[in-house]
């Protein structure tokens, strides 16, 4: 079958990536990136690009008469640390945008929809280590509380209406090509631009707050993985577990200094993002991620960090 992919919040951190990936894979006519900003990496002049706000449900749906797409990815979202400061907003464009693509899938039988999920889901009572796919999960920011209504959506859709809807919890992702959009994890991308431009960096998480991280490139690995995976072996139908390296500021800044001995780290007080970070885990246990479709990350602290130095110095 010629697959016709839309990617819906094309010009994003995680977007900018994929939609490249994608069109190496499907070729360029075959991937449409959509957002409501016009892209100025390198979706620009290569491919097909589309205005879309994902919450007019008739923009989308002009889109999806025009294109008939096969597989609908939806990626446009408010993160967690902006979110909190337009919470009704946060709510209106996770949720309702959600729902406005699950909708039309149904109704143009697109074969395979992926919606992003995130650590954000857990909350100041579920486990901080190793984090299992089914705990407690008390999410108490807007963006975990809609990531996982959404998760639940997700599953109603599959369960009921027999949509393919696939989703991954993102943990922090770390790139160089495009900017970060406003998440707690957001320190471990402009410590590497501040590093290489001045040799310091304020940290506005504490030194000992742990995460969930991921290098960028594993992230889309795994999204195509688990996009190509046959339905039978997708167990998980809310969102699976996925985890690459934990790491804190401390423990970051002391493997940048391998490469930029005299770097040097200091912290900001009373930053309203520590107490987003302190409500999410620190290590996320993804075992049905591994044995349902063979996850496996391949960047470890180290090799993420020479990566990111290596290409924020040559870009
Ligand atoms: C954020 O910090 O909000 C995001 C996320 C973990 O989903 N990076």
């Amino acid at each position: 079958m010629q697959e016709k992919i839309i990617v819906l919040g094309s010009n994003g951190q995680i977007g900018t990536e994929l939609v490249t990936m994608l069109r190496k894979i499907y070729g360029d006519d075959h991937v449409v990136a959509c957002d409501i900003r016009r892209p100025d990496y390198d979706i620009k002049n290569s491919a097909p690009f589309e205005f879309v706000n994902v919450l007019d449900k008739e923009m989308i749906n002009g889109i999806f008469k025009k294109y008939k797409p096969t597989q609908v990815y939806l990626l446009a979202a408010l993160l967690s640390a902006t979110g909190e400061q337009n919470p009704k907003l946060a709510w209106d464009l996770n949720m309702n945008g959600l729902l406005n693509v699950l909708d039309l899938a149904l109704e143009y039988q697109v074969a395979k929809v992926y919606w992003p999920s995130s650590i954000a889901v857990f909350g100041p009572n579920s486990p901080k280590d190793n984090t299992s796919q089914y705990c407690v999960m008390d999410p108490n920011t807007v963006y975990g509380i809609s990531k996982l209504a959404g998760e639940r959506w997700c599953e109603y859709y599959n369960q009921k209406y027999g949509l393919d809807v696939r989703s991954i919890r993102y943990p922090g992702l770390i790139s160089w090509k495009a900017a970060p959009g406003g998440g707690t994890t957001d320190y471990a991308i402009h410590i590497f631009h501040e590093a290489l431009k001045k040799g310091s960096y304020q940290s506005f998480l504490s030194a000992e707050t742990e995460l969930p991280m991921m290098y960028m490139d594993d992230a889309i690995r795994g999204t195509i993985e688990l996009m190509d995976a046959p339905a039978d072996q997708i167990s998980v139908r809310s969102s699976y577990n996925f985890s690459g390296v934990s790491f804190t500021p401390e423990v970051l800044a002391a493997e940048i200094r391998k490469h930029i001995p005299n770097f040097t780290l200091t912290y900001a007080d009373n930053d309203p993002r520590q107490q987003i970070a302190n409500s999410w885990p620190r290590s996320i246990d993804d075992h049905f991620a591994a044995k349902d479709w063979g996850w496996k990350p391949e960047f470890d602290l180290a090799k993420l960090t020479a990566d990111m130095l290596n290409n924020l110095k040559k870009s």
